[in-house]
């Protein structure tokens, strides 16, 4: 199972070398998964980027596009409520590889229970608080939604949207294993420090 504590997502770049750069000086500073996520990007493109990037050091997962990251040899996928859904995505991908699924509330989990055991194998939770870096982002759940979520479900939980260091704690106690940020890392002057900070706040609990 991929290290989901500290689960960097790619933001805004102007180009695949400046996201490299991101990403590896983030690794350096200890992030654990990474989601290379560029929604609308043309197909060749996210097959280079997901290509490099799966020599960056971490896990790399792709966001909604299970042929970029069957292309890529990712180690998963990461499916929103309107992509594939995870049933087809797991009968194409087979047991190898890992699928993650967005959920926002408790009955979208409870849809798990008629699933077979494995079709998923980690949530990502949220938004926790407002987001700039999603569009159609859902309405902000708070670290009560992630409590109710973790009523629903034994399976992992990532905590995204609007998280820096100082909610870290919150999202832990709430129940969550680990925490996906863009803006955090994305917008922070020194990448390899911004993730420092997130890693201590983690590894403090
Ligand atoms: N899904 C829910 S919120 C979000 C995604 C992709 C954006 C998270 O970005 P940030 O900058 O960490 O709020
Ligand atoms: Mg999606």
């Amino acid at each position: 199972m991929i290290d989901l504590r500290l689960y960097l997502v790619t933001g805004p770049s102007p180009d695949l070398a400046a996201t490299e750069a991101v990403v590896r000086a983030a690794v350096a500073g200890g992030v654990t998964a990474l989601q290379l996520r560029d929604p609308g990007a043309p197909t060749r493109r996210l097959v280079d980027a997901a290509r490099r990037l799966a020599g960056a050091g971490v896990p790399l997962v792709v966001n909604d596009r299970l042929d970029v990251a069957i292309a890529a040899g990712a180690a998963g996928v990461h499916l929103g409520q309107s992509d594939l859904h995870p049933l087809d995505a797991r009968a194409i991908a087979g047991p190898g590889l890992t699928i993650g699924w967005s959920v926002t509330t408790p009955e979208q989990v409870d849809e798990l229970a008629g699933w077979p055991a494995g079709t998923v194998d980690y949530l990502g939770v949220g938004p926790i608080h407002p987001t700039g870096s999603k569009d159609d982002a859902a309405r902000p759940i708070g670290y009560a939604g992630i409590e109710e979520v973790r009523r629903h479900t034994p399976l992992p939980v990532v905590a995204i949207g609007g998280i820096g260091a100082d909610h870290v704690g919150s999202c832990l106690a709430a129940g969550a294993q680990g925490v996906a940020v863009i803006s955090a890392i994305w917008a922070a002057p020194d990448p390899t420090a911004a993730a420092e900070a997130l890693r201590r706040a983690l590894d403090a609990r």
